[in-house]
């Protein structure tokens, strides 16, 4: 007798139409073989997926070009299929699960044909955590199934544990033939099931990542009480020798892989690295919040990251513990055959080739690696990960952090006056937008929690979700926001940031841990300007002062467009953010 996971497979080939199918087992030598498909078999645009790069100095890195209109996020593509439109929410796109799974019916209608059908079982967390998930995708592109391998714990025993159930997590996905009027990445939280045609792309076509494990654990979270967010975990160690950890929420390309594995500036303390972009919490017994990291590996911007910005980063990535490592996007140094990218330590070399493969020099005005493009790599590669990464119950979190990426108004740092103040702080949040999407970049709009693209069900609801867990918890964290991002006026970052945000992280431990006082302001409480220690960096008084401060007056246009966006979820909108909002708004003159 076929299992339910046999005949899911069966039925989707039938539909799809692959010329094989091959169940990956997850192990090394797989990936091997399937990096040697990508780089004499199979093609995209008629070029191969996979370039071997010099093992010497990137051992076991490889190169991937993806299609030249496929290299972010497409918001306007994703949808997410409630049967009620108003459980998705003015935060979502959606379409009735019938009207949906017709069009992706009539779109995946031989989409496989002469290709491989890869069917990669895998779990989101640690397979002994009780907050795992087991889950099955199938693809039909080497990068995709290389991809997760690198993302998730991916193995043949994941089809024992799924056995003969049928409610594990099911992902659909084609590359099709990339053509964006095709392609469609879709969402059916109450099947588990994620469907996804026409794009290779990261967060498009890795399914396990943003589709299940922030839109549709969300949707679980809701209903059965945790919650799943787009943020870093991370533990910092004091000179004592003592660990705090905190989890900070950014939206996409807005500092958090750099952040999770910063290099600190400040002798004596010591990060160490848990989870760059997703993490699940769940209540403990003792009445604490506890974070678990579903992945297992980093999908990085690669513009900016260097020795300076990012050691523990370009570390990792020169690392071999795992194989292999991928660089999507970015330029190729043809006569040392190293990727390149802007930002990186060395200028770029005589011979130079842009992300699209065409001869590039600086001259040119543009930029040779895509400025969305990334890598793909082991988080066990890490020379600072947290040894309670594995753990699988997580571990406590005393601080939660919201940060953006907004040039004015939005101090360095400010805690919340309360869990309702924090919630208040998160949902009105916003920021600058990034290439990590397609769409017009450095356009301020609202991004609550960093979640607005991954919400997966009404985002009124999701307050109401946060403000709910708060109360739920004896000792819940304390709640910040940051901003590295505050420019002056001549467009230069006033805070140096990377490995100097220690300063910042710092003035948050020791908030928790009650060893420094702040200044209360009508927006949160911020600190004094001589409690951010600033030995060893240039940052004049009068500088830090222009980033610590508060005028409410300059709040005027931001409380408007808060309210704006606050109302357009009408009555499903939680009371307690509008107390806190009005509070506030009373304050301005
Ligand atoms: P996703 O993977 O899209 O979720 O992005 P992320 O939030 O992990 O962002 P990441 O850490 O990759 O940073 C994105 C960009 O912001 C990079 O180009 C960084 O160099 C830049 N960046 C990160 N941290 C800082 C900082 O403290 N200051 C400044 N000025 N730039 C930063
Ligand atoms: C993001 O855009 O937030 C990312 C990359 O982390 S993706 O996997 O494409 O979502
Ligand atoms: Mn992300």
């Amino acid at each position: 007798m076929a299992t339910p996971l046999e005949k899911w497979v069966e039925q989707q080939a039938q539909l799809t139409k692959p010329d094989r199918i091959y169940w990956c087992d997850g192990s090394e030598e797989e990936a091997r073989r399937l990096m040697q498909v990508g780089m004499e078999q199979e093609k995209i645009n008629g070029k191969p997926i996979f370039y071997l790069l010099n093992q010497e100095k990137w051992p076991v890195a490889y190169l991937h070009r993806s299609h030249p209109t496929d290299v972010a996020r497409t918001e306007h593509l994703t949808y997410v299929c409630h049967p009620d439109k108003e459980i998705a929410g003015p935060n979502n796109n959606w379409m009735h699960p019938d009207e949906a799974k017709k069009l992706l019916t009539r779109l995946s209608d031989g989409c496989m044909r002469g290709r491989t059908m890869y069917v990669l079982p895998y779990m989101m967390g640690h397979p002994e955590s009780p907050f795992a998930k087991a889950c099955v995708q199938l693809t039909d592109v080497s990068y995709v199934a290389v991809s997760m391998r690198i993302m998730t714990r991916m193995g043949k025993t994941v089809i024992e544990k799924i056995g003969n159930r049928d409610d594990f997590v099911k992902g659909l996905h084609s590359v099709g033939d990339f053509d964006p009027e095709k392609r469609f990445i879709m969402h059916f939280p109450d099947e588990h099931l994620v469907w996804s045609v026409g794009s290779g792309y990261g967060g498009n076509a890795l399914l396990g990542k943003k589709c299940f494990s922030l839109r549709i654990a969300s949707w679980l979270g809701y209903q059965e009480g945790w919650l799943a967010e787009h943020m870093v975990i991370m533990g910092i160690e004091d000179p004592q020798g003592n660990i705090t950890y905190i989890t900070a929420a950014m939206p996409s390309a807005c500092g958090k892989t750099n952040l999770a594995m910063m290099e600190s500036a400040l002798p004596g303390y010591k990060i160490w690295t848990i989870g760059d972009d997703i993490a699940w919490f769940h209540i403990g017994d003792d009445g604490r919040l506890y974070a678990i990291n579903p992945e297992i590996g980093f999908f990085g911007v690669a513009p900016g990251t260097s020795m300076k910005t990012n050691p523990n980063m370009m570390r990792t990535l020169k690392g071999k513990n795992f194989y292999p490592t991928l660089f999507t996007n970015t330029g190729l140094n043809v006569d040392t055959n190293e990727p390149w990218w802007e930002g990186m330590d060395d200028p770029p070399g005589k011979n130079m080739l842009d992300w699209q493969g065409n001869p590039w020099t600086s001259e040119s005005g543009k930029n040779a690696a895509h400025p969305n493009s990334r890598f793909t790599v082991s988080i066990y590669n890490t020379p600072c990960l947290s040894k309670e990464f594995d753990n699988p119950d997580g571990v406590p979190i005393s601080a939660v952090i919201f940060g953006g990426r907004r040039t004015k108004l939005i101090p360095l740092v400010v805690e919340a006056f309360s869990w309702e103040h924090g919630v208040f702080m998160g949902a009105r949040s916003g920021s600058e937008t990034t290439a990590a999407a397609i769409h017009k970049v450095g356009v301020l709009r609202r991004d609550p929690m960093a979640m607005l693209p991954f919400c997966g069900y009404n985002m009124a609801d999701y307050f109401s979700h946060w403000i709910s867990m708060g109360r739920k918890m004896k000792n819940p964290p304390k709640i910040f926001t940051v901003n590295w991002f505050r420019t002056d006026e001549n467009g230069k970052f006033i805070w140096p940031g990377f490995g100097e945000n220690i300063r910042v992280l710092k003035w948050i431990i020791d908030r928790v841990h009650n060893k420094v006082s702040g200044r209360e302001t009508p927006i949160g409480i911020v600190p004094h300007i001589n409690d951010i220690e600033r030995t060893g960096i240039d940052v004049p008084d009068e500088k830090l002062k222009t980033i610590l401060d508060v005028d409410v007056k300059d709040w005027k246009e931001e409380l408007e467009d808060i309210k704006k966006f606050f109302e357009s979820f009408g009555k499903r909108f939680p009371e307690e953010l509008w107390k806190e909002y009005e509070k506030l708004n009373r304050q301005v003159p």
